[in-house]
């Protein structure tokens, strides 16, 4: 069976575990902690990241790899658009998420607030998230408000890529203990809440919550 290697919290994690959920395959799941890997997981890994993927003698790391790499494998139901030009904005949405909203609502509020005083021993400076909070996110969200519209997923009027890169940074979002402003941002609050209770986001993220002793 396949392997999915990497701990449950991490955004890049999620987006692999719902891609595999949502494209039925079945797998098991190792919990990898990043940041001090071992040498053996750094072969799969060589950036010591997480996620990392096995299948059989194929290893494979980075969440937008193994996707790709489970679309060829397992094409229905598929999670890329087949339009040319909605296949690449399905990318940029992923790349949103991945590179925008991950290394502000990500690495800037849940991993100071939640991971770095669990497990780092570090106190969260509660003024200094606040402040992103204030000042950094609100742009990011802004933008996408406007994008998601009255749609009802992001591209092509079907699940996809995208709204699996855009709503697994949400999530970490929402263990940190915010969300999406309904009255600010009304269209983005309703899609996210829209995807996250997608049996495939909310199966993972009920499991996490338990390991994190979230409510
Ligand atoms: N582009 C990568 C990003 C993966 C990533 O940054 N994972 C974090 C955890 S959320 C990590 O492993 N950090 C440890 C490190 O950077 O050494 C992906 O999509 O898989």
């Amino acid at each position: 069976m396949p392997k999915l290697l990497g701990a449950f919290g991490s955004p890049f994690v999620r987006k692999a575990y719902v891609a595999l959920t949502e494209k039925g395959i079945r797998f098991e799941h190792e919990q990898v902690i990043p940041f001090n890997v071992s040498p053996e997981y750094r072969k799969i890994s060589p950036l010591g990241k997480i996620p990392a993927f096995q299948d059989g003698d194929k290893t494979l790391a980075d969440s937008s790899v193994i996707i790709a790499y489970l679309e060829r494998t397992h094409p229905q139901p598929a999670l890329y658009p087949s339009d040319a030009y909605d296949y690449a904005r399905a990318l940029w949405y992923e790349e949103y998420g991945d590179g925008g909203l991950a290394p502000v609502l990500g690495a800037k509020v849940f991993f100071p607030k939640v991971v770095a005083p669990r497990f780092f021993n570090q106190p969260a400076n509660a003024a200094e998230i606040q402040k992103v909070v204030d000042t950094e996110v609100p742009p990011l969200l802004e933008y996408l408000e406007g994008e998601i519209g009255d749609k009802e997923y992001l591209v092509g009027n079907k699940f996809s890529i995208a709204d699996i890169g855009i709503a697994t940074i949400f999530v970490n979002y929402g263990f940190a203990g915010y969300g999406v402003d309904a009255k600010r941002w009304p269209k983005l609050a309703a899609y996210v809440n829209r995807i996250l209770s997608r049996p495939s986001f909310k199966g993972v993220v009920d499991k996490e919550k338990a390991a994190f002793g979230i409510q």
